[in-house]
């Protein structure tokens, strides 16, 4: 599948918000695989389709967990985790699709212990793109200058906080990947 066909799709599958959202993180994407040396198509087009799933049916998105033999921890955490991975596996039935993007689409809410730079770029440039704006988000930022891994600390703790301020559970993996990026004193 190519950026324009990806755009296409998209363009037809999200609400107008959503895909506002979308370009800013093609955009952030786009210029975080030049900083930091990673293949600037996969980016572009791993970001385009990563909130493929985001507007699907729930039940639906539960089903594919189950028939996919997905973890079944995905059912138990609340329904905002299921687009990532269910979205990546739509896909792939779908378009053909770089294994290296279809990582990043799956990886981008919760992260993963040992995820690729690329996946890296998705996932902290869904959090910084131009249109979020909540509070902390220019100090994510400024993270990026630092160095990427840098970066994807700041922002499991910035979703990590946010978790726990709304008294929600947080699922393992998200902990999982904050132990693995985390700094060792
Ligand atoms: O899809 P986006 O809104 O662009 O961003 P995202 O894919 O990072 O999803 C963010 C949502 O996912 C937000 O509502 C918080 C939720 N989320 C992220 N990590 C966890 C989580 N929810 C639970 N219950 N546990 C997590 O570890
Ligand atoms: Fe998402
Ligand atoms: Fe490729
Ligand atoms: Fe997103």
């Amino acid at each position: 599948m190519t950026f324009e066909e990806a755009h296409e799709l998209i363009k037809q599958t999200l609400p107008e918000k959503r895909y506002i959202h979308t370009l800013g993180v093609v955009e952030t994407a786009e210029r975080m695989a030049v900083q930091f040396g990673e293949e600037v198509e996969h980016a572009r087009i791993a970001a385009m389709l990563h909130d493929y799933a985001k507007y699907f049916d729930v039940e639906e998105m539960r089903r594919v967990v189950v028939e996919e033999g997905l973890d079944p921890n995905l059912l138990e955490y609340g329904d905002e985790l299921l687009h990532a991975p269910v979205g990546a596996i739509l896909l792939s039935r779908q378009y053909d699709l770089d294994d290296a993007v279809l990582s990043a689409i799956r990886n981008h809410t919760t992260g993963e212990p040992g995820m690729s730079r690329l996946d890296q770029i998705l996932f902290v440039a869904d959090a910084i793109e131009p249109n979020r704006d909540y509070p902390g988000v220019d100090r994510l930022r400024a993270e990026v200058e630092r160095s990427l891994e840098a970066a994807v600390v700041a922002t499991l703790k910035q979703t990590i906080e946010f978790l726990l301020k709304k008294s929600v559970r947080i699922f393992p993996l998200t902990i999982e990947t904050y132990n693995d990026f985390v700094n060792i004193p």
